[in-house]
């Protein structure tokens, strides 16, 4: 076990503005009823299916979602956009996602008081970058006013804790001292918001993480890193198509198949014990157990599925303190939404205290770190 690096800082950056299920579910149950309406012929016809009605009930129910934020809420409701407004800058002007992930950044490194000048690498890990290149990273590093070197991952949910295991590896290497981990989940360009199954899944929102050499950190909330552990098994239930290969392939490059798709129930069945396994095993190779953990710090993307891994480890309900739950205000922020329940729900943990951080989602992949508050 390896008590060499910590994380010394969490941030989260916020949007200010947010769309709660009902005036989501409004919008795509007009949105529905016009395309019906359009479509009665060839849908009474039988050659071409209704759109199904949305409910925030069942939204409430089956994910535990009330509600999310979003980066630019205009244009997502409007029924003849169904998208948000968000105005291209130019390329002398800070990017969006870089915008959002130095927003986050700052708070990080404010939480594990550092400065530029003591960060010596930037890894902007999520799952899409809104370029391909220069680097997200390395455009964030410039703006930061950070030496060093900067480097974009894109490996989905797992993404933020992905991120975490790299750096974590940088600085027990020591071709790092102190690395800064930003997770900008720039999601709503992405999600289909004329897809019933999947219109509320997502939000947007950004994080980030300070991990230093354990010698070097003096903020007030510090937690040594224990080990990591990953695990990918491809799977094409969670799914996007997008990218540049599409103008070669001459089709819509933003047809239904090039946003986020999923096959939800299959992805609920295999990733649950897929999750709980990881995480025994992983709790395992330390000798020890579910119960030896304080806090769950697990992958946001529903309640359900939060409740059920829980349930595997513990063989009982966990309390809202044990496992906190940010989906009901943030929703499924894809890789940052474990890093919005540490950033809201550590504070109070003491000297010796042991948590797990865990996502789990596309790819299918699975990230899980075991940390132990230090005094
Ligand atoms: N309103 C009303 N009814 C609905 C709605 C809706 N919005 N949606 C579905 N229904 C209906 C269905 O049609 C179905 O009706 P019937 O029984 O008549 O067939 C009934 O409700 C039940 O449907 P489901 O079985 O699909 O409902 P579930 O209880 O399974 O809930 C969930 C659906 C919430 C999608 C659930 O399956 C789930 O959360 N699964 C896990 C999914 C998951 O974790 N996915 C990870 C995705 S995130 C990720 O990996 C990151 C990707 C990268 C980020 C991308 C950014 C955009």
């Amino acid at each position: 076990m390896s008590e060499l690096s910590v994380i010394s800082g969490v941030g989260l950056w916020t949007p200010p503005e947010s769309i709660s299920n009902e005036e989501l579910v409004a919008s795509y149950n007009a949105w529905a009823e016009r395309y019906n309406l359009d479509h009665e012929s060839e849908i009474e016809a039988g050659t071409l299916d209704a759109k199904p009605m949305s409910s925030a009930a069942f939204i409430e129910k089956a994910s535990g979602i009330k509600s999310r934020y979003i980066y630019k809420k205009e244009g997502v409701l409007d029924i003849d956009r169904m998208c948000p407004v968000i105005p291209e800058r130019k390329d002398d002007e800070l990017s969006h996602q870089a915008e959002i992930a130095v927003n986050a950044a700052r708070k990080a490194m404010a939480a594990a008081n550092k400065q530029a000048s003591d960060i010596d690498a930037v890894i902007v890990s999520c799952a899409y970058t809104q370029r391909a290149y220069p680097s997200m990273a390395i455009e964030v590093q410039g703006a930061l006013g950070i030496e060093g070197f900067g480097f974009d991952m894109l490996v989905a949910c797992s993404a933020a804790t992905f991120g975490i295991h790299r750096a974590h590896e940088m600085v027990v290497a020591g071709s790092a001292k102190c690395v800064l981990v930003i997770n900008p989940e720039l999601v709503s360009p992405q999600a289909n918001y004329k897809d019933r199954d999947s219109h509320f899944i997502f939000g947007d929102v950004a994080t980030a993480i300070v991990i230093e050499r354990s010698d070097t950190a003096n903020s007030d909330h510090v937690y040594s890193i224990l080990g990591t552990k990953a695990k990918t098994q491809f799977s094409n239930n969670i799914r996007s198509n997008f990218g540049y290969i599409n103008r070669a392939h001459d089709n819509d490059p933003y047809g239904a198949d090039k946003l986020f798709q999923q096959q939800g129930r299959k992805v609920f069945k295999e990733v649950c014990p897929m999750a709980a396994e990881h995480i025994q095993s992983h709790l395992s190779d330390y000798e020890l157990t579910p119960e030896n953990v304080k806090r769950w710090f697990l992958h946001q993307a529903n309640i359900n599925m939060n409740q059920l891994i829980s349930r595997k480890l513990l063989g009982r309900d966990p309390s809202a303190e044990e496992a906190p739950i940010v989906l009901d205000k943030y929703a499924n922020t894809a890789s940052a939404g474990s890093i919005i329940a540490l950033a809201l729900n550590h504070e109070d943990l003491v000297k010796d205290d042991l948590a797990v951080i865990c996502s789990f989602g596309a790819g299918y992949s699975i990230g899980s770190l075991v940390i132990k508050k230090r005094g």
